[in-house]
């Protein structure tokens, strides 16, 4: 008995089973025929979070419709059961505002936040928010994160990224040339008289997000 495992990491997709019919004759005859056996897919994944939570800064003086950050997530189904949507709403605690969420946009497909209306809040003031990613299965499963976004004076502002490879690269099976960089990456500090700037790959929670070092 087995149970088949068409998600990753199995991807147990296709199962190939040859049946062989044999006479009594002598000789004995034979005929042989072939069957796959093609595993579909179920929504028995929940999409999961690149990051355990997101701890983000928001410099005072940001301009409506300036991004904030991304939410992304992965799931390792396919077709609907693997298309994700996102929603960001107010996290539930005591310290929140429901009104809170209005300063900001979730865009549903790509997961990036911006700015949606110009922040009056004092320094240090903490929006606590909660972040869902929910695939398109039937059901649908779902799994939500906290988006903590702080306030920090205007002079703090993050660094840029000024250029890069864009969303995607593709890499032919087999890739085995360790030494060659594969992507590069340019940022612009933003503190004056400070150029350096330092780059981290951020570990994902899943082998489709490095969990384990695949990339360095
Ligand atoms: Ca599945
Ligand atoms: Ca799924």
């Amino acid at each position: 008995m087995q149970i088949f495992n068409r998600d990753e990491p199995q991807r147990e997709k296709l199962v190939h089973v040859t049946v062989k019919a044999t006479d009594q004759g002598r000789p004995q005859l034979e005929d042989v025929c072939t069957l796959a056996i093609k595993i579909k897919d179920i929504n028995d994944n929940a999409p999961v979070f690149d990051r355990a939570s997101y701890v983000v800064a928001l410099a005072q003086d940001m301009e409506v419709g300036d991004m904030i950050t991304r939410i992304s997530a992965t799931d390792v189904d396919e077709g609907d059961n693997q298309r994700i949507t996102y929603d960001l709403k107010s996290a539930a605690s005591p310290i929140n505002v429901e009104s809170d969420i209005d300063y900001f946009k979730c865009h549903y497909q790509t997961g990036v936040v911006t700015l949606n209306q110009k922040l009056d809040k004092p320094i240090n003031y903490v929006f606590q928010l909660l972040a869902t990613a929910t695939d398109s299965g039937n059901p649908p499963k779902s799994s939500s994160i906290h988006v903590t976004l702080d306030v920090k004076e205007s002079s703090n502002k993050a660094p840029k990224f000024e250029t890069g490879p864009g969303s995607s690269i593709d890499l032919p099976e087999g890739y085995s040339d360790f030494g060659r960089s594969i992507a590069n990456y340019t940022a612009r500090s933003n503190i004056p008289g400070d150029e350096t700037v330092f780059f981290q790959l951020v570990r994902g929670r899943t082998e489709q997000t490095n969990k384990d070092d695949t990339f360095r």
